[in-house]
Formats: structure tokens, sequence, C-alpha cells
């Protein structure tokens, strides 16, 4: 078989690639490791840069996103148990839209059924071959049958745990990572939301954010160390726990309810350069991992595709390779900044085990500084709703 551009994984940055690509003309495939229901099964982001928002309004998949997706105009922090509010939309001129990444890679998959687009789940073994050359493959099993797909182009869109960063040869990719000493235990449970509006807490007892996906689903996190379990997290400690970090009037308003998902994801900062390799480049996850703190992981992913979907679309019209020769410095641009970001509100807003009492003095005033710095609020709000593409 063979198609233009062969797409390994089936997440946001895949589904959402493959989705552009199909409205500018361009023959694609997407091969995926796990079934449907299991990629839909994953609780993921939950804030959407408005860059986002238009990215999906133009590509026809903002319908349910306009019905169902919340608009915020602005978020909470918190010190010590006291709140206040960044004015986001007033500060950045433009407002973020809470709407779970779970539901856009559904409408994404509806789009694709529509379309009949050739996403084959349960790819296994996937291996990429002579990328580094003009003609790259890609093959694998499906059913125990053995596979082949020719194309001019391969992406890897399959995330941190892929297959597509480990082709690149390691004299070619340089790493930069920092692995925190920490994770997040989130819980999504069927209550009404906290608050109107996000509250990124920070205490000496660690991190918590109070999220939500709909008027009676809210999604909650709270620091715990690195390596812990969900086990170890019964949900009576974790409401607990979670009262004791947030602003004491949202904690006197908590609303708990039945926990449908319960897990901890790791934090770390990571980014591979380049993001080309001849005729394979890297999307999203596959390339960079950022702490969920600055809500960047998703949006990321989105930029990435935007440029890319560019890149081949100029290449396919014009066979102009500008797109192509510019696609990972122009991305990562983008990428740096936005970790950047991630970096400094995670080291901001959580506990470091080897941290002393002038560090979280410190933590402290910084957050007092932002209480009553409009510049200070400002430059946090130009980052957290999206820096331009
Ligand atoms: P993804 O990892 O979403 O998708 C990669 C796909 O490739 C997967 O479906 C995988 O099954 C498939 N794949 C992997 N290897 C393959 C192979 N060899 N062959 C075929 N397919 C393969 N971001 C936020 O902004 N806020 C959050 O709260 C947040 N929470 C997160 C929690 C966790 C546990 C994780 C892991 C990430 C979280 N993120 C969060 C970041 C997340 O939203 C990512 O940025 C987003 O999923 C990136 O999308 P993709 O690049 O498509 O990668
Ligand atoms: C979420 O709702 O899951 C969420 C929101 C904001 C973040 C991280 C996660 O920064």
């Amino acid at each position: 078989m063979r198609v233009q551009v062969v797409i390994i994984g089936a997440g946001p940055s895949g589904l959402l690639l493959a989705h552009l690509l199909r409205r500018s003309g361009v023959e694609t495939a997407v091969l995926e490791r796990r079934q449907r229901g299991h990629v839909l099964a994953r609780i993921r982001a939950g804030v959407l840069e408005w860059g986002t928002v238009e990215t999906l309004r133009e590509a026809g998949l903002g319908a349910r996103m306009e019905r169902e997706g919340h608009v915020h105009e602005g978020t909470y922090f918190s010190a010590r148990n006291r709140g206040f509010r960044i004015p986001l939309a007033v500060l950045a001129g433009r407002p973020v839209m809470v709407y779970g990444q779970t539901e856009v890679t559904k409408d994404l998959y509806v789009a694709h059924d529509d379309a009949g687009t050739l996403i084959v789940d349960g790819a296994e073994g996937v291996t990429i071959h002579e990328a580094g050359g003009a003609a790259p493959f890609v093959t694998y099993v499906k059913d125990g049958v053995g596979r082949r797909i020719d194309a001019d182009f391969v992406v890897g869109c399959d995330g941190f745990h892929g297959v597509s960063r480990r082709t690149i040869p390691a004299t070619v990719l340089k790493e930069y990572e920092r692995v925190y000493p920490f994770g997040w235990l989130g819980v999504l449970s069927e209550s009404k939301p906290v608050s109107g509006e996000l509250i990124y807490a920070q205490h000496e007892r660690g991190f918590a954010l109070c999220s939500m996906r709909n008027e009676g689903l809210s999604r909650y996190y709270v620091q715990v160390p690195a390596g812990e379990e969900p086990e170890a997290w019964p949900d009576a400690r974790f409401w607990s726990e979670l009262r004791r970090r947030i602003p004491a009037e949202a904690a006197e308003a908590l609303e708990t309810g039945r926990v449908i998902e319960k897990s901890v994801a790791p934090l770390r900062s990571y980014v591979a350069e380049p993001m080309r390799w001849g005729r394979l480049f890297l999307v999203g996850d596959a390339a960079h991992i950022v702490p969920p703190t600055g809500a960047k992981g998703l949006n990321l992913a989105v930029s990435d595709v935007r440029y890319l979907h560019e890149a081949l679309a100029a290449f396919y019209r014009d066979r102009d390779e500008t797109g192509i020769e510019g696609y990972s410095a122009r991305a990562l641009a983008r990428i740096w900044k936005a970790v950047r970001f991630s970096w400094s509100l995670t080291t901001m807003l959580h506990r470091f085990p080897e941290q002393t009492a002038f560090d979280l003095r410190m933590q402290e005033a910084e957050l007092d500084w932002l209480e009553g710095s409009e510049a200070a609020q400002r430059a946090l709000a130009e980052n957290y709703v999206g820096l331009p593409y």
C-alpha cells in the first residue's frame, strides 16, 4: 500500500494532523497501537488555548465544543489558603476554553469516521524504515499479519513512549530533560465544581488544582511524591488533603462525589531536537513533554500540527519545501517558551523535597508579588492564554 503521509499515533496530534491534511487533499494513513476505546478512556488535558479553539473551529471541529465547552475569562491562584483572581481576558485580550482532551479526541474520531480516513487500531510492532532516505516505509502487524505502507513522509505523533523519536540516530538527536521529584494525583468526580474558574493552589503541604469538565463533573489534583500509587489515596484521604491546600472558602464549599477516575501522572520537562530527520517529523508529546501546570501539553501539540500541516500542504500544492525545511526551528521556538512557562509555574507552585524555609518564603513572596502587580499578572496571562503562533 502507498499513501502520501503515514502518521503514527491516533492521539490528538495524529488525529488533528490527519484531519487537516485530508482537508488539504493530502492522503494519509494513521497507525494506532491501542484500540479506540483505550485512547478515549484516557483522562488528560482540560484547558484549550484560544488559538487551539480557533484551530478546531476553522477545521470544522468546533460545534460540540461551542455547545459544551466553557469559556473562562480568568483563573485563581492561592497561597496559604487565600486566593486571588487573574483576569486573563482583560490582561491578555483572549480567554481560554475548558473542554476536555477526551472530547476533542471524540470529535476528531467522528470527523474521521464521516470522511472514511484510514485509521488502523491495534497496529502492533510499528517500525519506521528508510526515514533518512527518499523512500521511507512503515511496517506493522495487524491481526497477526505483517503489513507495509510506503509513503513520502512519516510523522511521529506517538507520544513520549512511542517508536518515532527512537528512530532518529543518537548522533543526531539532542535531548533536554528535567524530571520533577513529584507527580499529580488526579481524580475525576461526579460533583459540582467548587469554583466557576480554575484554582491553582500553592501550599506548604504541596500543590493542588481545582478544575472541571462540566457542571456535574469536577477534576481535582494534589501533588504527591514521585512514584506514589493511586491505591495509597482512598477517596477520604484525597478530599481531606485537597481541603487543606485550597483557599479556605473553597474548602468550605467543596462538594465531594463519586470518584470515577483516579491516576497519578509523573511530571517532567523534556524537549528533543531536531523535530525532523530526513522524511520523518516529530509532533506533540513525541518531541516534548511539559508538566501540566501551565496546561500546555495538548496546546503545544496543536501548534506543531498547524506548522506541519502548513508545510506539507505547501509541498504538495506548490512543491515548496520552505515549510518542511523550517518546521523544526519554527515549532521549537514556540515550544521552548511554553516549556519555560510550565517550568516556571511548576517551580513557583510546588513543594520540592529539599526546599528550606527560605525557599518557601521566596515562593510565597512571588505569589504575593503576582497578586499585587498588574505587570506580573499580564506576563502570566499572556503565556497562559497562549503565545502567538
Ligand atoms: P498522546 O500520547 O496523547 O498520543 C500518542 C498516541 O500514540 C497514543 O494513542 C498511543 O497509543 C499511540 N502510540 C504510542 N506508541 C505507538 C506505537 N509504537 N505505534 C502506534 N501507536 C503508538 N496536558 C495538559 O495540558 N493538561 C493535563 O492535565 C495533562 N494531563 C496528562 C496526563 C498524563 C498521564 C499524560 C501522559 C499526559 C497529560 N497531558 C496533559 C499531556 C497530554 O495532554 C499530551 O500533551 C497530549 O496527549 C499530546 O497528544 P499527542 O502528542 O497526540 O500524544
Ligand atoms: C485539567 O482540567 O485536567 C487541567 C487544567 C489545567 C491544568 C492541568 C490540568 O493546568
